[in-house]
């Protein structure tokens, strides 16, 4: 196997980017030590097998375990590479928080040597590449770094955002191109040297805030195109026309392509990064400001509906179906669903039944005695108000007879 020098790999934060790249650049044969502040993660990694859900994965950490490719543990040591990729939440204000990134990369600096290569994936606000060069400066005032504008630092410095989807990030990790940005045109290279590694797809050079705003373009494009989606829908609700319909008929159109409606928009990433954008330049990023704006009250327009339906019957009883982020995964964080979910029961619409095939037991903040955690086919048959927030594979299935006495709230349009 071709290593092209990289005989050690670090990565910091092993979570649902830095555990998969970990284990695909192990399986490549490069020795991998995974860095985690968890201690619950490195014991549970360092046995094979894995604290988070995503497909394939388990195979794959737990054969580089067992070949002694990667090993996990809670603090920094010597490497040629250090991949950082930790969360970057926002805080109040939708400022973006960077302590995860400042954190790790000053425990980084102190194991630095000349020669190394620091990487930074974790999506960020333009300029935290060069903010990361000069954290490592400040403790490490024996090497030179790539901001300071020395012809040849001893530290290379580079930005390549990670882009994979969950639920195919395995997949993702090695087909998708990659846009990396260095802070000189030799730190991208030599990251490029490590991505070719183990992607078959083409890796991109750029600067690193081209390759930071590349990142979060990506995620606001998303974000853009499913509010104008959203938007539609409450005005079409408004004119009594069916959405659903309206968007197949103007995607015959051979250059419009609508994306689909929904109950908000969830997940880590695209309901996140465009406020990075609106940070950085609030006063232009009009646009993207309000796509957030938009995306986020959808949830409310739904409990609106429910609240209305709910309102006409004696007894309401509620099934929500769906409380994941999107279709068939288990991931509840930042979930639209689970936040309609929590008002529908603080509010006592009625007596409510959740469905959620892919977990095994409702989080805490969702029990309460009105509240009863079912099978589909059970929600189906007990409920008289139907609700779906989840475009899981299941719910598609769901045949038109069983539904014909109920009245449905089709937030993600899955029977339409
Ligand atoms: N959604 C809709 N309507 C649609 C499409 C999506 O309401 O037509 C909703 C989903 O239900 C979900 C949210 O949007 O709540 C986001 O889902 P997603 O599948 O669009 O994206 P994520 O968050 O799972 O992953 C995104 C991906 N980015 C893009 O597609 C541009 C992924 O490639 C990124 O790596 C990831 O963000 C990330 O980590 O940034």
């Amino acid at each position: 196997m071709h290593k092209k020098g990289f005989n050690k790999v670090s990565v910091i934060g092993l979570g649902y980017i830095g555990l998969p790249t970990a284990a695909v650049i192990a399986s490549r044969g490069i020795e991998v030590i995974g860095v985690d502040v968890s201690q619950h993660a490195v014991d549970i990694i360092n046995q094979g097998k894995i604290h988070i859900v995503e497909p394939d994965l388990d195979m794959l950490v737990q054969s580089a375990v067992t070949t002694g490719k990667l090993r996990a543990t809670t603090e920094p040591e010597a490497a040629d590479v250090f991949l950082i990729a930790v969360p970057t939440p926002f805080s109040d204000g939708y400022k973006p928080d960077l302590s995860y990134i400042e954190a790790a990369v000053k425990k980084v600096a102190v194991v630095l040597k000349k020669g190394d290569l620091v990487i930074l994936e974790s999506t960020s606000p333009v300029g935290t590449t060069e903010k990361i060069s000069s954290w490592m400066s400040e403790i490490r005032a024996d090497l030179s770094f790539p901001h300071q504008q020395s012809e040849q630092p001893d530290v290379q410095v580079a930005h390549c955002p990670e882009r994979v989807l969950p639920g195919y990030v395995i997949q993702e990790l090695v087909s998708n191109d990659r846009v990396i940005g260095g802070l000189t045109p030799y730190c991208a290279e030599k990251a490029k040297a490590l991505y070719q590694v183990f992607v078959k797809a083409e890796c991109i050079i750029t600067d690193a805030r081209t390759a930071e705003m590349a990142k979060l373009t990506e995620n606001s494009f998303r974000d853009v195109n499913i509010a104008f989606a959203n938007e539609l829908s409450i005005i079409c609700d408004k004119l009594n026309i069916n959405v659903w319909e309206l968007i197949q008929l103007a995607n015959r159109h051979p250059r419009v392509n609508i994306l689909n409606p929904g109950a908000g928009v969830g997940g880590h990433c695209i309901a996140v990064d465009p406020w990075f954008i609106v940070d950085s330049t609030p006063d232009e990023a009009r646009l993207i400001r309000t796509a957030r704006e938009v995306n986020d009250s959808k949830p409310e327009f739904v409990i609106n509906k429910i609240r209305k339906v709910a309102e006409a019957f004696k007894q309401p009883r509620i099934a929500l179906l769906g409380l994941a982020f999107k279709a068939d995964i288990d991931d509840l964080r930042e979930s639209p669903a689970v936040g309609i979910a929590e008002k529908v029961i603080q509010e006592n619409l009625g007596e409510v039944l959740i469905v959620e095939p892919h977990i095994k037991e409702l989080p805490n903040k969702l029990q309460a005695d009105h509240v009863k955690f079912v099978s589909l086919s059970d929600s189906l048959e007990q409920a008289n108000i139907i609700v779906t927030l989840t475009d899981h594979s299941v719910f598609k299935q769901v045949k038109q007879s069983v539904l014909q006495e109920k009245v449905i709230i089709d937030a993600r349009g899955i029977w339409e």
